[in-house]
Order: C-alpha cells, then sequence, then structure tokens
C-alpha cells in the first residue's frame, strides 16, 4: 500500500520540479475505496470513521509539505439511501467533530490550512449531507473552527440541484466564506457531467466570470474541475483543457467590455443596478420611514407597478 503512494509522490514532485506549477491545494478520496462505501466521516461504522481521519491527516501532511494553503473536502460518500439506516442528526454531530479535529490538526501542526466544503446534492450516495452551498454555510458556523473553514462551489452541482450557482458565490462572498472555487459545465439536473466551464449554461458562466471579476474576488486561483469527455483521445484531452481557461479568459474580456460599456452603463442606469447599493433606510432610520408620507401613505404602488425593471436587453 505505502510503495505505489510513494511512487506517485515522488514522480509528482518531479514533475512540479521539472515544469514549475505550485500546489495551492489538495484533497482526499474518500469515496473510491469500498471501505467508504457506507460514509466515510460519517459513517454509522466508528471503525470507518477513525481510518478515514487518518487518511486524511496523513495527506494533510503531504500537503502542507508542498505548500498547500486550502484543503477541499468533498464528502461524496457522506449521505444516505435511505433515510431511516442513518441517525441524520448524529451524522451531522460526527461531520462537525471531523472537520473540527482536522483543523485543530492543522493548527497543531503548523499547517496554517484553510479548508473548503465541497457541496454536492447527490452522485454517488443517493443524498449527499451538505448538498448545496446554503447547507454547508449554515453547517460552518456550528464549527468551533468556523474561522478556518470556507465553501468550494462547483459550478454543476449546484447546476444539478437547479440553482443559479452565481447568487450561490455571491453569498459566500459576502459570508467571506468563498475559500475556493471549481468551475465547470452541465447541462441542468442530471448526472454530475463536469463538462468544459461554459459548456451547458453559457450565460449563466458569464455572470460567474463577472461577478468573480467585478464582484469582489479579484485575484486567486482559479480551478476547474472537468473531465475531457469520454470519447477523447489525447489531443481532444489537451485542448478540452485549454479550452476551459480559454471560455474564462474570454468571458474575463468580456465583463470587463460590458462593464465599461456606455450602452451598458445606461442600461444599467435604467435598470437601477446602482441603486441597490444605496440603503434602504436613511439616517433618520426606522422613526424616519414611519414618518416618511411618501414611502406609504403617498405612495402610489399601482403606477410604479407598471413600471418594467429593465433587464429584458440584457441577454440580448
Ligand atoms: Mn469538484
Amino acid at each position: 500500500m505505502t510503495r505505489p503512494r510513494e511512487n506517485h509522490i515522488t514522480r509528482f514532485r518531479a514533475a512540479l520540479e521539472e515544469t514549475g506549477p505550485v500546489v495551492p491545494m489538495a484533497t482526499t478520496n474518500l469515496f473510491t475505496q469500498p471501505v467508504c462505501k457506507e460514509g466515510a466521516l460519517t459513517a454509522n461504522d466508528r471503525e470507518v470513521r477513525r481510518f478515514a481521519l487518518r487518511k486524511v491527516m496523513r495527506n494533510m501532511d503531504l500537503a502542507a509539505g508542498r505548500g498547500a494553503r486550502t484543503y477541499v473536502l468533498w464528502g461524496g460518500r457522506e449521505g444516505a439511501e435511505v433515510d431511516m439506516a442513518k441517525a441524520l442528526v448524529a451524522a451531522l454531530d460526527r461531520y462537525a467533530e471531523a472537520i473540527d479535529t482536522l483543523a485543530q490538526y492543522s493548527e497543531d501542526r503548523g499547517y496554517g490550512l484553510r479548508f473548503a466544503l465541497e457541496p454536492k446534492p447527490n452522485e454517488p450516495r443517493g443524498d449527499i449531507f451538505l448538498p448545496t452551498i446554503g447547507h454547508a454555510i449554515a453547517f460552518i458556523w456550528k464549527l468551533q473552527h468556523a474561522d478556518l473553514v470556507g465553501i468550494n462551489p462547483e459550478t454543476g452541482h449546484d447546476h444539478m440541484s437547479n440553482l443559479d450557482v452565481t447568487h450561490g458565490i455571491a453569498e459566500a462572498i459576502w459570508l467571506g466564506k468563498l475559500f475556493h472555487i471549481e468551475l465547470n459545465g452541465q447541462h441542468g439536473p442530471k448526472f454530475g457531467q463536469d463538462l468544459v466551464f461554459g459548456h451547458g449554461d453559457l450565460l449563466q458562466a458569464f455572470s460567474t466570470v463577472d461577478l468573480l471579476k467585478n464582484g469582489g474576488l479579484d485575484g486567486g486561483p482559479r480551478h476547474f474541475d472537468y473531465k475531457p469527455l469520454r470519447t477523447e483521445d489525447m489531443d481532444g484531452v489537451w485542448i478540452s483543457a485549454a479550452a476551459n481557461m480559454r471560455t474564462y479568459l474570454l468571458l474575463k474580456e468580456r465583463a470587463a467590455a460590458f462593464r465599461a460599456g456606455p450602452e451598458v452603463q445606461e442600461a444599467m442606469e435604467a435598470a437601477r443596478v446602482t441603486e441597490l447599493r444605496t440603503p434602504t433606510l436613511g439616517e433618520g432610520g426606522c422613526a424616519e420611514l414611519l414618518a416618511d408620507r411618501s414611502a406609504f401613505e403617498d405612495f402610489d404602488a399601482d403606477t410604479v407597478g407598471i413600471r418594467g425593471a429593465g433587464s429584458c436587453g440584457w441577454t440580448s
């Protein structure tokens, strides 16, 4: 068991030294080994949970040695097909215990890692715990090491839940919890496709890039969690890998041009996009709002209700 692992590590180190990339993140496979089929950090079987924790710790030693700053945890096997076969509340206790143990381990060893939980609704489990960005963020607040734990949204995982991933990313940014990001493509609610970024919902890909570029996360690595189509040969593998980066950079250029365009700025004004940055209450607070007859008594809601929001021209 040890020798193949060390061979892989040796080859990996040599490749890094030869070609120059750094290791910004690491993760642990807690989903392929049959022993994890009923869960890893939340397995009913305590032996399996203890094995899973040790497996992650061993990989954290390796990650820290390569200078990784972020540790991603995708709990693909943490979940259930039969809810009654799982003590659901206890499972969350064990999940929290595991994440706090790993965070404490990082602190004790001086690794300085931050942890990013990656939500996914299903597959391989029938239903996975912490299935959406919202579930994961809410979970984090109860942790003892909440400050060290954030999320790792993946485009396709939110699309599997028929959600707007850009909204999820925005909430993570708002809460200071966007620790990592994985971009890819997905055609709506079905098995996880891991397509090239932009394939599936191009307009959403644009809004994601626009948010990342203009919404408070300028800088930092962008990751693509995609798989080449199974029909491809090695040439196709490399071409499709490059397509992720090319699509991102094209959308980034488009987003910059979009924001700078005078017509777009006019349309933003017309749609009152910038007005949303003005707080709803004035300096007089709630008392002033209550005293303001124009806010309610004299407000002509019927007339204002006829007014268009001016957002339909954006997509043409
Ligand atoms: Mn992923």
